[in-house]
């Protein structure tokens, strides 16, 4: 791999008048302002993914060309935003509310479905995504963050997916509790049959599906309802990491970098709220607002409890939401005052 320099110290022990890399580690310890330096830490660029993007991007932008000017079937884009709507669920509903945050349970055939949602997510397996996102709220914004926001919009956003993690990752992360995950079984089968499972459930089921139903071209139904619904349901979930830790209010916590970005929860189905999800990241609405306001993830939760297949469903209520948005919030929630009428 191609090393390139991070943090704005040199500590390469090749250039031959700069100190050997032993005296760096020995050094006394002083308050450490900046770890980066400490450690040495390089970020190293993974090839196999950068140039996956660039051909799975490629394709994106030949799938537009596709269906926007005629050449795949009304049914075709359909059935294209379905399944984007379903691997949507799998993130938001599965990997996130129930498997990452523990949000709800949810009823074994409830399990299965959110796990096939997920697997046509491709977003790695269900063990993976919840162990970099466990270390994400852990320790957001620090170098174990694995799309640390403090590097910029591209590393948050996509970047974190092309170069080797920071070693803080590993080291500190390996301390967050998996034993869940482990015990459930649904999520130790993806996880050892995902390397199967992913071009089978992600690509080839649903390009086969408008090729034997509606006599769609095979090609065209891969790069439409294969690649470029997974690139678009990507970004919209990587703006989750990006534009949400970087734009718009903190009425819950103005102490840290997540931010209520109504954008982003029209496009993340409901994850957008995100200022609050970091604040209270057990409550299954991952949002304060009623109504299902751009929040279609609650509204399948709730359908499914109304099923029997979610229960013990997890909330704040509403005096402790106020409370802590009066302690820590930057006072763009409209606070309800108490009327004293009597
Ligand atoms: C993708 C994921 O896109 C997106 C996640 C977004 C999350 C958003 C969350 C927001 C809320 C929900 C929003 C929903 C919105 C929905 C909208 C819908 C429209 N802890 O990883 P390795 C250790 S994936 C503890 O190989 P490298 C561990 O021992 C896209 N330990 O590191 C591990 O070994 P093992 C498709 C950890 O070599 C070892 O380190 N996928 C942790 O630095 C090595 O791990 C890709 O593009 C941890 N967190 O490689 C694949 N992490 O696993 C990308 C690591 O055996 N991945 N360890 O235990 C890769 O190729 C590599 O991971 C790498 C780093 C190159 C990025
Ligand atoms: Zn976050
Ligand atoms: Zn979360």
């Amino acid at each position: 791999g191609v090393q390139v320099e991070y943090g704005d110290r040199k500590l390469t022990s090749d250039a031959p008048h700069s100190s050997p890399p032993t005296q760096i580690v020995h050094r006394p310890s002083k308050p450490k302002t900046d770890p980066q330096l400490q450690t040495g830490y390089k970020w190293q660029i993974v090839w196999r993914n950068v140039i996956g993007f660039i051909v799975l991007h490629s394709l994106a932008v030949y799938g537009f060309y596709l269906g926007l000017f005629g050449y795949v079937q009304i049914k075709t884009i359909l059935f294209m935003l379905a399944v984007a709507a379903c691997s949507a669920l799998g993130i938001t509903v599965g990997a996130h509310r129930l498997w990452a945050h523990r949000c709800y349970s949810a009823r074994l055939p409830m399990r299965v479905l959110l796990a096939v949602f997920q697997t046509l997510a491709f977003q790695n397996h269900i063990y993976e995504w919840v162990r970099d996102h466990r270390v994400h709220h852990k320790f957001t914004d620090t170098d174990a963050d694995p799309h640390n926001s403090s590097r910029g919009f591209f590393f948050s956003h996509m970047g974190w997916l092309m170069v080797r993690k920071h070693p803080d990752v590993s080291s500190k992360g390996g301390a967050v509790e998996m034993k869940d995950l482990e015990a459930d079984p649904v999520v130790m089968w993806q996880k050892k049959y995902y390397l199967w499972l992913v071009p089978l459930v992600t690509f080839l089921i649903p390009s086969f599906i408008p090729y034997w139903l509606w006599q769609e071209r095979f090609w065209y139904a891969f790069v439409v309802v294969g690649v470029t619904r997974y690139m678009i349901s990507l970004h919209f979930t990587w703006l989750v990491n990006s534009a949400a830790h970087i734009w718009g209010t903190k009425p819950y916590d103005k102490n840290i970098t997540p931010t209520e970005n109504p954008t982003v929860a029209l496009l993340a189905f409901g994850e957008g709220w995100h200022n609050y999800h970091h604040a209270f990241p057990w409550d299954y609405k991952a949002a304060e607002l009623g109504n299902y306001r751009l929040n279609f993830s609650t509204a399948f939760i709730d359908g499914c409890a109304r099923l029997g297949l979610a229960y013990n469903l997890k909330t704040a209520n509403a005096s402790l939401v106020e409370k802590r948005s009066r302690r820590t919030g930057d006072g763009t929630k409209r606070h309800h005052h108490q009327h004293h009428n009597h």
